[in-house]
C-alpha cells in the first residue's frame, strides 16, 4: 500500500528523513565491522517507507565504525546487501555531542516537555553547542536537497532546523514529527530559549503532535511569546508570513506484527521456558516493560505494588510483578535513578517475599523481540505508570500480543495512549494508593469483562497500526505540497471571481455535501447543507452528480425539483421524471460476472465492499486495514484483468469505480445537462474526486470548478469538506444581492 501511494505522489519528488539516531549502526566485533540495527518500532517503520520510496535518512553517526564505510559524503547505500536508499551521517565532535546530546536534548528539553522541572538543569555550552549541531545537520539536509525536497524531521534534538533549512531554501516542504509531550506556558515559559526553540519549529510546513493537547498547548506557547497570527480553528500559526499547519497524529506499531509474534511456536515455548525459570506456573503475572527513565515513573508504580501487598495480604505468593527496564541512558540522573529502583525493589522482595515466591522479579537489561512479546501474551496485568508521556508504544505492544485476550491494560491517564486506547483502567501514577485498588481490581475483574475490554483495545491497535500513522502523515505532507503549488488559487481568496448571476451549480455528494465516512451507507448530507440548498436553488438551478445509483442520491439528498445524475450521470433525473438511462444488457451481464468474481476473490481480505449500482459498480476499501492493502491490490489487479474491453476501471478516494465503457463519465453528464438545461449559463461545479476530473474539463474555459483538497484540473480548490457549506452560504448571499439588482 505504503509503496503504491508513495509511487503516486512522490515521484520525481525526494525525500529526506532527519533523525537524531541512525537506522544502521557499524560497530566494530573483534576483528570485524558489525552492521547493527537499533531496536524500536520507528526506526524499522521509516525504513520500510525509504525502502519504498528510496531517498536520504540524514542521521548522527554514532557508531565506533560509522566513517570507515562511507563515501567522500559521508554517505552509505542501505539496508546493507540490498539497498534501495541513501543513510548519509552527520558527525558531532565528542564535545558538541555531548552537550547537544547529552546536554541541551536530554537535560533541557526532555524533563521540560515531561514537566519533572527539577531536573531540568540548563548551560550556556549545552545551547551553543546544541545550535551548532543543528546547523551541522541543517548543512548535510542542504547538501542532499532541491527546492522539490521534502524533508520530514523526528523529535526534539532537532528543533532549531527547519528554521535554518526555511532560511537557506524557502520552497522546501518540511515537517517534524514531535514524538514526546508538548508542556503548557505555564511550564514552557522557563526555558531560556523558548523564543528560539518556537521560531526554529515554525520553520515547518507541518508539525505533528501525538494528541491534539499537544498542539494546541504549542498554540498557547507561540501565542505568548511570538508575535504571529493564530487559527485556532484550522491549528494554523502564520509567523512572518510563512504557515506551520498543526496536526495530532497519535504513533502507533506494526499491529499484525506484533500478534504474528505472539502466536508463533516460538512464543509458547519461549512462555514455557520463562515460567519454569521464574517458578510462575501458578498465581496472576504482572508485567512492566521500560526503558529505565524516571518519566516512566518506575517508583510510584514499586510504592504501589508494595502498597498492594501490604493491603491486600491475600494476594502474597499468589502474584508476581515482573519489571523489565533497560537502562539506555548511562550518565546522571540515569545512573542515581537505577540504583534507586534496584534499592527498592530489594526492600519489597525483603519485605513480602516468601520461601519460594518473591513480588517483584527485575530483568535489568534488553530482552530479545521475541522473549518480549512472550512476556506480554502471558502477563494478566500490562501496567504503564509514566508521569507523562507523549504515547507509550509499550501500552499498544502490549495489547497486539494479548492473543489469549485475558489481560488488563493498566495505563497512567499522563500518556498519550490514555486518549485513544479505550478499555484500559486508567490510573492517576501519583495517586499511589488508587493506584494499588486498581491492581486489585484488574485482578478481581470477571472474565467476561476483560474479554470485552481487552477486545474493543485489540480492535483500536488494529485498525490504527503504524502504516495507518505514516500514511496520515504522508498524506497531509502530499496536500501541503499540492496546496504550496497552487498559490493564489484558494477559493476564499477569489470570491470576487465566482460568477454569480446566470449561474448553475453543479454539486459532487460524498466528500463534497456529505464528509468522507468509514462505510458509504453512513455518509449522510449534513442538516445545515440541505437547508442552504433549500434557499439557494430559488436562486440557481442545481444539479447534483453523483457516482451512486440515481434511487440512492435522490433519497440522500432529498430536495425535490433539482436534477440528479446517478451512476456517474449513465441514469438522469429532471426534477420530474428520468430522462436518461442508459443500460445494456450485455454489460449489465458482464458486470454480474465480474462483481461474483470480485466478491470470490477479495472475501479474504477484511473491510472490502462490493456495492453493486446496476449499472456502475463501486469496491470500496475505506475500511481494509493499511497492512491488507498491498493483498488487495494484488488480488483486485488480477480480478479485473481481461474485463478492460468493457469496463473502465478508476481509483477514487479509497474506492475502485467500475464503469461501462459506453456509460458516461461526470463530464458528460454536466455538458449534457448544460446543453438541455442550462444553456447561456454559467456553470459552477464543487467535487472533490478523480472522477469529478472529467467534469473540471468539461467545464474549463465556460465556468468555474473547485475542488476540495485540489486538483491540478480544478480553477480553486477548498481545504476541507466543511468548507463546502461556507461557501454555499456565501453564494447565497451573494446570489441574493444579484437578484435584487436584476429586478
Ligand atoms: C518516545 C516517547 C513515544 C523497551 N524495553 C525493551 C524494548 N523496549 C522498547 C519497547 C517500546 C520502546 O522500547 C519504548 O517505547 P515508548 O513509547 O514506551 O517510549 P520512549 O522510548 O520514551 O519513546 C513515547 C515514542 O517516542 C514513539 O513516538 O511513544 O511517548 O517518549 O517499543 O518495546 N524492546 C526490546 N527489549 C526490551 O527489553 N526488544
Amino acid at each position: 500500500m505504503l509503496r503504491l501511494f508513495l509511487e503516486e505522489n512522490f515521484s520525481g519528488k525526494n525525500l529526506v528523513v532527519v533523525s537524531n539516531r541512525e537506522p544502521y549502526i557499524h560497530k566494530k566485533v573483534g576483528t570485524q565491522i558489525k552492521v547493527d540495527r537499533p531496536a524500536g518500532g520507528l526506526t524499522s517503520a521509516l525504513d520500510d517507507v525509504l525502502r519504498a520510496a528510496g531517498g536520504i535518512w540524514v542521521a548522527w553517526g554514532s557508531g565506533s565504525r560509522d566513517k570507515d564505510v562511507v563515501d567522500n559524503k559521508s554517505c552509505i547505500p542501505v539496508p546493507p546487501g540490498n539497498p534501495s536508499y541513501t543513510l548519509k551521517r552527520v558527525w558531532l565532535s565528542p564535545g558538541i555531542a555531548e552537550n547537544y546530546y547529552h546536554g541541551y536534548a536530554n537535560q533541557v528539553l526532555w524533563p521540560l516537555c515531561h514537566i519533572t522541572l527539577d531536573r531540568v538543569y540548563f548551560r550556556k555550552r549545552f545551547w551553543e553547542d546544541y545550535k551548532k549541531a543543528n546547523r551541522i545537520f541543517a548543512k548535510a539536509v542542504l547538501e542532499e536537497s532541491s527546492d522539490d525536497s521534502i524533508v520530514w524531521i523526528h523529535d526534539y534534538h532537532l528543533c532549531l532546523l527547519p528554521g535554518f533549512l526555511r532560511d537557506c531554501k524557502s520552497d522546501l516542504t518540511i515537517a517534524h514529527f514531535w514524538h514526546i509531550p508538548w508542556p503548557d506556558w505555564g511550564v514552557f515559559r522557563v526555558c531560556p530559549q523558548a523564543k528560539e526553540i518556537l521560531e526554529g519549529l515554525l520553520g515547518n510546513d507541518l508539525l505533528g503532535f501525538q494528541i491534539p493537547l499537544f498542539a494546541k498547548s504549542f498554540m498557547d506557547c507561540v501565542k505568548e511569546c511570538l508575535d504571529a497570527d493564530l487559527d485556532y480553528q484550522n491549528a494554523v500559526v502564520t509567523y512572518k508570513g510563512h504557515a506551520t499547519r498543526l496536526k495530532a497524529f497519535p504513533i502507533s506499531i506494526d499491529y499484525q506484527k506484533f500478534h504474528a509474534m505472539a502466536t508463533s511456536r516460538r512464543a509458547v515455548n519461549a512462555i514455557k521456558r520463562i515460567k519454569q525459570k521464574h517458578r510462575l506456573d501458578q498465581g496472576y503475572i504482572g508485567i512492566g516493560v521500560d526503558r529505565l527513565e524516571y518519566t516512566k515513573a518506575l517508583i510510584k508504580r514499586l510504592q504501589a505494588i508494595d502498597l498492594f501487598f501490604e493491603r491486600y495480604a491475600r494476594y502474597r505468593g499468589r502474584v508476581t510483578f515482573i519489571q523489565i527496564a533497560v537502562p539506555t541512558r548511562t550518565k546522571e540522573p540515569y545512573l542515581s535513578y537505577q540504583k534507586a529502583v534496584g534499592e527498592l525493589i530489594a526492600r519489597i522482595n525483603g519485605k513480602h517475599a516468601t520461601t519460594d515466591w518473591k513480588p517483584v522479579v527485575y530483568i535489568d537489561k534488553k530482552v530479545e523481540h521475541q522473549e518480549l512479546v512472550a512476556y506480554y501474551r502471558m502477563a494478566d496485568i500490562g501496567i504503564i505508570s509514566s508521569v507523562y508521556d507523549g504515547m507509550n508504544l509499550v501500552a499498544k505492544e502490549y495489547v497486539a500480543s494479548q492473543a489469549d485476550g485475558h489481560g488488563v491494560l493498566i495505563l497512567s491517564e499522563l500518556a498519550g495512549a490514555a486518549e485513544e486506547l479505550e478499555g484500559a483502567l486508567l490510573v492517576n501514577p501519583y495517586d499511589v494508593e488508587g493506584f494499588s485498588d486498581l491492581i486489585y481490581k484488574a485482578l478481581k475483574m470477571p472474565h467476561t469483562e476483560k474479554a470485552s475490554r481487552m477486545a474493543v483495545l485489540r480492535q483500536q491497535v488494529r485498525a490504527n497500526d503504524i502504516y495507518k500513522w505514516i500514511a496520515d502523515i504522508l498524506h497531509e505532507i502530499v496536500n501541503i505540497c499540492w496546496m504550496k503549488s497552487a498559490t493564489g488559487r484558494y477559493l476564499f481568496d477569489n470570491l470576487d471571481r465566482i460568477p454569480v448571476k446566470n449561474t448553475f451549480l453543479f454539486l459532487d455528494y460524498d466528500g463534497t455535501l456529505s464528509p468522507i465516512v468509514e462505510s458509504p451507507d453512513k455518509a449522510f448530507i449534513p442538516g445545515e447543507i440541505r437547508d442552504i440548498l433549500l434557499r439557494l436553488k430559488k436562486h440557481m438551478p442545481i444539479a447534483i452528480i453523483s457516482g451512486r445509483a440515481l434511487e440512492d442520491i435522490k433519497e440522500r439528498v432529498g430536495i425535490e425539483d433539482i436534477i440528479y445524475a446517478g451512476n456517474h450521470g449513465a441514469e438522469i433525473w429532471n426534477g420530474r421524471r428520468q430522462v436518461v438511462r442508459r443500460h445494456s444488457a450485455g454489460d449489465r451481464d458482464r458486470l454480474e460476472e465480474l462483481l461474483r468474481r470480485l466478491r470470490e476473490d477479495l472475501m479474504p481480505i477484511q473491510g472490502v465492499m462490493v456495492e453493486d449500482k446496476g449499472i456502475t459498480a463501486s469496491i470500496h476499501f475505506r475500511k481494509v486495514s493499511p497492512k491488507d492493502m498491498g493483498a488487495f491490490f494484488d488480488a483486485f489487479r488480477e480480478t479485473v484483468r481481461g474485463y478492460e474491453d468493457t469496463f473502465r476501471i478508476t481509483a477514487g478516494k479509497k474506492v475502485f469505480e467500475i464503469r461501462p465503457l459506453k456509460a458516461w463519465n461526470k463530464g458528460k453528464a454536466v455538458s449534457w445537462i448544460m446543453e438541455k438545461f442550462g444553456k447561456r449559463k454559467m456553470p459552477i461545479y464543487v467535487g472533490d474526486d478523480t472522477t469529478d476530473e472529467d467534469a473540471f474539463k468539461a467545464i474549463k474555459g465556460r465556468g468555474v470548478s473547485i475542488c476540495v483538497g485540489g486538483n491540478p484540473e480544478a480553477d480553486y480548490y477548498l481545504k476541507r469538506q466543511e468548507e463546502v457549506g461556507e461557501f454555499l452560504e456565501q453564494l447565497t448571499g451573494l446570489s441574493k444581492i444579484s437578484s435584487f439588482a436584476n429586478l
